[in-house]
């Protein structure tokens, strides 16, 4: 029953935005009797080499180094590109993203959004290119692409280089072509929080096999061969005990996609009755990575802000997340940047206050769609009626 007298019923469990995949323990505790047997734990061992190859195939990318995680890949990556100065970056995105840059000593430069599909507006990137302009570093937001033909084109007419940030993108395809494929580097986050995880981990992609030997060697501290150590590297190597993990994980990738296709269909048929809730519209010609369900709450039409939504619905031990509030633009230590000024990214400052991350994830069954459906529409319910009856008084 998912509803007493027309009142939702909390869920028993807290259900929150995303859950893990699991694999099924014996699968990973075969591959472990692997990793013991052979007695090599990290430093580029099998169970690597096998899931290197794997996501090579799986991501339809040429080139593909496995990390640490995906903040490390990020700064590898900005590294063997060798930026400098200023970044072109998107406000509205995980703090990982500006901090990768602010770490290599580049200040990122904020620019504006696509009201539609959240992601970098390249209009706004060419404005903002000056003389210290070394790249652009985009993010794929929620896994839906960048305008990537814009993008190239803002970076071919400056001679600027393009890292893609896919943390949330893990097999999204343009066209049939991966979304590693665009771009110099791409980086994947394998956050157990991700359609495909390793607990922590992540990549790098790329097309040109001399920039994965550079990547490669900054990876591993720099070192190149046994006597020379050519470049200031860092460790970013993947444990051979992750590489395992991510190995079952990847076995069951295409059972956790094809579910959560089926329950964003089920959202997307719920939220089309509730007025003042829009849907974030999947883009023609793409295969989404379906990492998250977002929804967008105007105030206006639904008669209840998104923050009172996401406080609303704890009581019904349901926990959404307001992904990614604040505007990085926001934080302390951006906020007096000339480019994070509010006036210069009034998209972004609008959506951020509107976006709101509902769960979605393989263990959920549609059911619990239509009693998360309810949920909200019954906060909204609620707010409204508060309204009235104070308007009344
Ligand atoms: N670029 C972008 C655009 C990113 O979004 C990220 C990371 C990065 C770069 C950096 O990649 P990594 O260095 O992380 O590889 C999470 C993740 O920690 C982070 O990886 C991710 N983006 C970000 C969007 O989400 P939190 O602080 O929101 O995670 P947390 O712990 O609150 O988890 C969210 C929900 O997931 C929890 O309410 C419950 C569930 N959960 C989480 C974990 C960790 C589980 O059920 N089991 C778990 O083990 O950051």
């Amino acid at each position: 029953m998912s509803r007493a007298g027309g009142t939702p019923v909390p869920f028993d469990d807290p259900v929150y935005v995303t859950r893990p995949l699991l694999p099924s323990l014996s699968s990973v505790m075969a591959r472990l009797a692997d990793v013991w047997t052979a007695r090599q734990l990290t430093n580029i061992g099998a169970q690597h080499e096998r899931l290197e190859a794997a996501l090579r195939d799986h991501l339809g990318v040429r080139e593909l180094s496995l990390f640490t995680n995906g903040t490390v890949a990020l700064i590898t990556a900005i590294r063997a590109l060798g930026l400098t100065g200023e970044v072109l970056t998107t406000p509205f995105t995980f703090p990982a993203t500006p901090h990768a840059l602010s770490w290599s000593g580049i200040t990122p430069v904020f620019c504006d959004i696509d009201p539609v599909t959240l992601n970098i507006d390249p209009a706004a990137v060419d404005r903002a290119v000056t003389n210290r302009t070394s790249g652009i570093l985009a993010v794929h937001v929620y896994g839906n692409p960048c305008d990537v033909v814009g993008l190239q084109r803002v970076a071919d007419r400056h001679r600027l280089k393009i890292i893609y940030d896919a943390a949330h993108a893990f097999g999204t395809r343009i066209m049939d072509r991966g979304i590693g494929t665009f771009g110099d580097v791409t980086m994947f986050s394998f956050h157990a929080t991700k359609l495909f995880h390793t607990a922590e981990g992540g990549a790098l992609a790329c097309g040109d096999p001399l920039l994965k030997a550079r990547i490669d060697d900054l990876r591993n501290f720099g070192i190149h061969g046994p006597d020379a150590v050519e470049a200031i590297g860092l460790n970013g190597k993947m444990s051979e005990l992750h590489a395992a993990l991510g190995l079952s994980v990847l076995e069951g990738v295409a059972d956790e996609l094809a579910q959560r296709r089926r329950l964003l269909a089920r959202y997307r048929e719920r939220f089309a009755e509730l007025e003042g809730v829009t849907w974030l519209q999947g883009l023609k010609g793409v295969d989404s990575s379906c990492q998250y369900c977002v929804i967008r709450v105007d105030e206006a039409a639904f008669g209840c802000s998104r923050d009172a939504l996401h406080r609303g619905l704890r009581a019904y031990n349901l926990f959404t997340r307001k992904y990614f509030h604040p505007l990085c633009a926001q934080y302390d230590c951006y906020r007096s940047l000339p480019s994070a000024a509010p006036a210069n990214l009034p998209v972004a400052t609008r959506a951020v206050q509107e976006v709101l991350c509902v769960p979605l994830y393989g263990g959920l069954s549609e059911a619990d769609v239509d009693r998360i459906c309810d949920m909200v529409a019954a906060v909204g319910e609620q707010a409204r009626r508060s309204v009235a009856a104070g308007a009344a008084e």
